[in-house]
């Protein structure tokens, strides 16, 4: 048999060739995570990138998201991530059939984007760029393994298959080398990912020990909610939330993995002299308990965006007092360790009687990492996006005018307090009750004011006062519940509240954006 005929053929199969990429990009992403765990959490080349195009997108684009996928848009920018990623992968693989340059000139492309979005990060440090140039390496080196193991391996004359095969067609012993050296690859990718994500999890989670420091702790106890505060019983929401069903809303695409004992927090800019507080600093001033409600500013009329804890924490004025504010420093900019940031009016956090926390925990624990932990900030009253940053680790006294906040930069108000709002409940919205008195349950807020009246009414009717349940405080929601006589049929039930200041919520809805939703709920029931 002439030698020409045994030689190799040349290209690899499409199929191959497309799974040689998607699992040499697999892989590096894998080791990627798994350097980040250990060397730069925030730094997982797929979480920069999608941080990334987060800081990046237009703000109608980041509106339409997180309207139309609510709290669910994390999830969508990943699977979007991934699609376009694995698309770009088979792309790559198709490309280098014969060669491998095309695949390595991709995964190394992909490691500059995933390097670049990790150098623009607001909070980047120099060990940032590991995790984007060890998904290179072992992506590029990949590539060049797989790609030596799939190329067809020569027609041998002892072979059951045709030697006259077309070029390109496989044989047995290389359908199954090709096969082992990706699934090879496969797993290492699998387990470099898995272990990334076990070890990321596990950094720095001193929650426990926080737990039982502020069990141990002298903590002045907010008052226990009152008998006839909660009107569950009638369809209304629990006066306090419990941590896993508290609302929560950041841009974090991992929640940063925070240890107490490292944490500390650095009080600077125009005050008289700079502060640097360490965890166990914190736990010696005087603990205060606060039952407070926290509301987002995203949240529509009727929306859930809105929840009830009792925080523990240190009172922030007393803090900033220590710090010495200076004269016109208008605005407290605080900022978490990813590098969001809220601007907050100082004055308002200096009033004595406002209760602005440094909070550290939560319902009877430390914070929960979603929910900030080992410190946060909570100033009743305001909107989170402009007063309650999670995993705060600096505070600067500026100037409204010297600094924009991270949403104010994307067109939301810079002065947001908590807009007076209510709520039914119950009935649900489309939802059929029977004929006769109908009941109807809600919740109303307007925090530092207090509710001072729920009306209700049925289809334009005259307006009907509802019962309040006895108030918590003037900073947490109010419960209500009311009754309607309603005939067979569909009926519009809306309600509006009035607050402590006399003022009551306009009828005219208004969307979010810039300062929070307006506009009297309403839901549509069936009477049968
Ligand atoms: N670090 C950080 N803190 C943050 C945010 C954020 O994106 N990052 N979002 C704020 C917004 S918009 C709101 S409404 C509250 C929500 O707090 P929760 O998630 O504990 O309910 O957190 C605030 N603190
Ligand atoms: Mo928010």
């Amino acid at each position: 048999m002439p030698a020409d005929q045994l030689a190799p053929p040349e290209r690899i199969p499409r199929g191959y060739a497309a799974a040689l990429g998607v699992t040499s990009v697999a892989v590096a992403v894998g080791a990627g995570h798994l350097a980040a765990a250990l060397v730069a959490p925030a730094a997982s080349p797929p979480l920069a990138v999608a941080a990334a195009a987060v800081r990046l997108a237009p703000l109608p684009v980041v509106e339409f998201a997180t309207s139309t996928f609510g709290t669910a848009d994390k999830l969508v920018l990943f699977v979007g991530v991934a699609v376009v990623l694995v698309a770009v992968a088979a792309l790559a693989g198709l490309a280098s059939r014969r060669r491998p340059l095309p695949a390595v000139a991709v995964v190394v492309a992909l490691g500059v984007v995933a390097g670049a979005a990790a150098w623009t990060a607001p909070s980047f440090a120099q060990l940032d760029v590991v995790p984007a140039l060890a998904a290179t390496i072992v992506g590029v080196m990949a590539v060049r393994w797989l790609h030596r193991g799939l190329l067809p391996v020569p027609v041998e004359p002892s072979d059951p298959s045709p030697a006259d095969a077309d070029p390109g067609t496989v044989t047995r012993r290389g359908v199954l080398h090709g096969s082992a050296a990706l699934g090879l690859v496969g797993a290492a990718a699998v387990v470099a990912g898995g272990a990334g994500q076990l070890l990321g999890r596990g950094v720095g989670d001193s929650r426990a020990d926080v737990t039982r420091l502020l069990a141990a702790a002298r903590v002045a106890p907010a008052p226990p909610v009152p008998p006839g505060a909660d009107l569950t019983a009638f369809g209304a929401p629990s006066v306090i939330t419990s941590n896993a069903d508290f609302y929560r809303i950041d841009t974090a695409l991992r929640v940063p993995a925070l240890s107490a004992t490292d944490w500390t927090l650095r009080i600077h800019g125009m005050v008289d002299r700079e502060l640097t507080l360490s965890f166990a600093d914190l736990l010696a001033r005087p603990l205060v308990e606060r039952t407070l409600t926290l509301t987002c500013v995203s949240n529509e009329v009727g929306g859930d965006l809105v929840s009830t804890a009792r925080f523990v924490g240190v009172d922030l004025r007393d803090v900033l007092r220590d710090a010495g504010v200076r004269d016109g420093a208008d605005q407290l900019l605080s900022t978490s360790v990813d590098g969001w940031t809220a601007g907050t009016p100082t004055a308002v956090v200096l009033e004595p009687d406002r209760g602005a926390l440094l909070a550290v925990g939560m319902n009877g624990e430390a914070l929960p990492r979603e929910h900030g932990f080992p410190v946060r900030m909570v100033v009743p009253g305001l909107y989170g996006f402009v007063s309650a940053t999670k995993w705060v680790t600096d505070l600067e006294l500026t100037t409204f005018a010297a600094r924009d906040a991270y949403w104010v930069q994307r067109g939301w108000a810079q002065q947001a307090p908590i807009k007076t709002q209510s709520r039914i409940d119950r009935p649900r919205a489309f939802g059929s009750v029977p004929a006769g008195p109908v009941l109807l349950a809600g919740t109303a807020w307007a925090q530092h004011t207090g509710v001072e009246r729920v009306e209700v009414r049925a289809d334009d009717g005259p307006w009907q006062t509802a019962e309040l349940a006895t108030e918590v405080n003037l900073d947490t929601w109010r419960m209500w519940r009311a009754e309607l006589d309603l005939g067979p049929g569909r009926h519009v039930l809306q309600c509006r509240a009035t607050d402590r200041s006399g003022a009551t919520q306009p009828e005219q809805r208004t969307a979010p954006v810039p300062d929070g939703a307006a506009g009297w709920h309403s839901v549509v029931v069936t009477v049968s």
